[in-house]
């Protein structure tokens, strides 16, 4: 799967060479690649930006620089993507979603935002990660495509894949690892048990309990 990322500050993507994306895109599971946009000014002092029309605080990212980056991107079928908080909210079926398609552009804003004429003519879908505003759309991004990654074979452990479908939709139980006994608490008994299936129904249950108090929510569906 191919990311391309649209962004006025790639090196704030360092973190997705980290970890688990990290090793998954050394190992051609994933392509990322990031496009400066400021290397699509036509201006000799690669300005990128300009007051808003009407006034106001800020500045806003120019629609023909935006327009000049996206189509250095070859590929016409690609999905573009605008992270904002006026998207639609980012859940795990969109994510599930979206692991589908083979090539996302995703399109990062920053200040004020970016010249609507641009995003209309454009952008395919505006996702949001949840209603609070930051001051760029990189860190979305980021959110957006770890957690998309995770969909793609091999990026992830085959039993970890396992494991999560078992208590899909619902929270994870709890995990303990040795030693047995940590400032006088043991860890419960059935997991050092080595009996495999009071192991699974424990599991099984506490994932429940820990939903029906933490997330009541998410029982209800
Ligand atoms: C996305 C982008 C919040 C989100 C953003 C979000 N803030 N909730 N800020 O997903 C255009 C300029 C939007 C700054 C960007």
């Amino acid at each position: 799967m191919k990311f391309d990322i649209l962004t006025l500050f790639p090196e704030m993507f360092e973190p997705l060479n980290q970890s688990i994306i990290g090793r998954a895109v050394k190992n051609n599971l994933l392509e990322i690649n990031l496009i400066n946009i400021r290397d699509f000014s036509k201006n000799k002092h690669k300005k990128v930006d300009d007051t808003p029309f009407g006034g106001g605080a800020g500045m806003v990212i120019k629609p023909d620089v935006v327009y000049d980056a996206y189509k250095s991107i070859e590929d016409k079928n690609a999905k573009v993507i605008y992270m904002s908080p006026q998207g639609k909210k980012l859940n795990q079926s969109k994510v599930e979603e979206l692991s589908k398609e083979e090539h996302l552009i995703i399109l990062c804003g920053h200040y004020e935002g970016i010249d609507q004429r641009v995003l209309d003519k454009i952008v395919d879908e505006e996702i949001s990660i949840g209603d609070y505003v930051l001051t760029g759309g990189e860190i979305p991004a980021m959110v957006l495509i770890d957690t998309v990654s995770r969909y793609k074979d091999g990026v992830l452990s085959k039993e970890s894949i396992e494991e999560e479908s078992f208590t899909s939709g619902i929270l994870e139980y709890p995990q303990y690892t040795r030693p047995e006994v940590f400032e006088g608490v043991r860890v419960p008994e059935v997991l050092i048990s080595g009996n495999h299936q009071n192991i699974d129904k424990w599991r099984k249950e506490e994932a429940l309990r820990i939903t029906s108090i933490k997330r009541p929510d998410l029982l209800k569906k």
